[in-house]
């Protein structure tokens, strides 16, 4: 991740027309890349033309910059470039998100989760033409968000106090929304979370481009064969109206959760862009698979993965503090199922776009898509271990 500013990255222009021409070219490419990224930026604000950018984040699917307008210019915000390739209409991806805008902007306050407590939102900002995107020349499209500032995120919990805190985010951000119709949200990702459609996927994609036969594919390959079974549970449940649908995040994944700098305590969910009708377990499976595997997502040593019911516990606590209000008892039910299910599925998804060639998540290296697969898929088998546990915990929730 590099920091250029727009002056040191012309003078680097200048320098580097003495350099041999193997060592020019990258520094040249990389001078007109900020040059683009700071007229994108200036789109939304003018003077961001003069200020600084670096990239931010470590999301798979979207990039993220930070871009910092000089001192007295106006406030830092992040500048991101929606994947189109994966959000094919992103213009639905803005329309869910001004929809839940409007939602939080007219639902009274006094009843909020998070009275007397700091919690953020992370506002779209509009281009000078009052449009909340700006598509480029080479058809990319941005769009532009306040930067909260104060502001932390973690990619693996540290402890329970920590872990109660991703609880009540989640739980907050489903009170806030759940008296939102979901008649004013569209879909923006068809077949997102419907673990049957991935499954399907990856059978027809393992026929055309079957694995290799390292021991790490192997393994792959044989574990999902073995736990077939598990892919169904939610949706059935869904078809036998014993799960009904309503706004969800679709990606509460610990690091899309910001902490207060300070204080340590939740302050707001990010990354609305999966925003949608869906079941509350996945959100909730999403979450409990994600804080509580305390090596993180992108471990290598994924043998080692443990799912920490200690964790699990925090989460529901917290999570149940701000949402009991609105669960059922088949709420209740389903959820030692749910986060055994959704890393399961998040395993037969990377595994899957490994052997496409890696063209869904975004990759450094080959082989990225197969490790995180691996920590998945070894986290499931992990949540399945422990799965008594993680009822009996559910039991005394309840
Ligand atoms: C992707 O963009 P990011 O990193 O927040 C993915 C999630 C996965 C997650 C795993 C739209 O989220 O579903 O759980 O990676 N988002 C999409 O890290 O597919
Ligand atoms: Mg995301």
């Amino acid at each position: 991740m590099g920091y250029v500013d727009g002056i040191a990255g012309r003078l680097a222009a200048c320098v580097s027309s003495s350099l041999p021409r193997h060592l020019k070219e990258p520094m040249t490419a990389q001078v007109q890349q900020t040059e683009f990224l700071l007229d994108v930026a200036a789109r939304f604000l003018a003077s961001a033309r003069e200020g600084a950018i670096r990239e931010y984040g470590n999301g798979n699917i979207n990039k993220t910059f930070l871009v910092t307008p000089k001192a007295g210019h106006g406030e830092p915000f992040l500048l991101q470039q929606l994947n189109t390739r994966v959000f094919e209409q992103p213009d639905r991806v803005m329309r869910n998100i001004r929809s839940v805008m409007r939602h939080l902007e007219r639902r009274p306050l006094h009843t909020a989760p998070t009275l007397g407590r700091r919690w953020e939102v992370p506002h779209v900002l509009l281009t000078e033409e009052g449009r909340d995107h700006w598509l480029a020349g080479d058809g990319s499209y941005w769009r532009a968000l306040r930067f909260i500032g104060q502001s932390q995120t973690v990619d693996a919990v540290r402890d329970p106090d920590q872990a109660r805190e991703v609880g009540f985010a989640l739980g907050t951000f489903h009170s806030l929304l759940s008296d939102l119709p979901i008649s004013e949200l569209t879909d923006t990702l068809p077949g997102f979370h419907i673990a049957p459609a991935y499954l399907a996927r990856y059978d027809q994609v393992s026929r055309s481009t079957p694995a290799g036969s390292s021991t790490e594919e192997t393994w792959c390959t044989r574990f999902i064969a073995e736990h077939r079974d598990w892919v169904p549970v939610l949706e059935d449940a869904r078809e036998r109206g014993l799960l009904r649908l309503r706004p969800i995040h679709g990606d509460p994944k610990v690091n899309n959760i910001l902490f207060d700098a300070a204080t340590g305590q939740a302050i707001g969910m990010v990354d609305l862009d999966t925003i949608k009708p869906g079941l509350a377990q996945y959100d909730i499976g999403d979450c409990l698979r994600s804080s509580c595997n305390p090596d993180g997502e992108e471990t290598g040593r994924w043998q080692d993965v443990r799912f920490d019911p200690v964790l699990g516990k925090a989460v529901l606590e917290g999570y149940l503090t701000v949402a009991r209000g609105f669960f059922d008892a088949a709420d209740f039910d389903f959820l030692p199922a749910s986060v055994r299910l959704i890393a399961f599925e998040l395993g037969l998804r990377f595994f899957t776009d490994h052997l496409e060639g890696d063209v869904y998540f975004k990759v450094t290296r080959r082989g990225q898509n197969l490790a995180r697969a691996l920590v998945q898929l070894s986290l499931a088998r992990s949540i399945d271990d422990r799965l008594d546990d993680l009822r009996a915990i559910v039991e005394d929730l309840r």
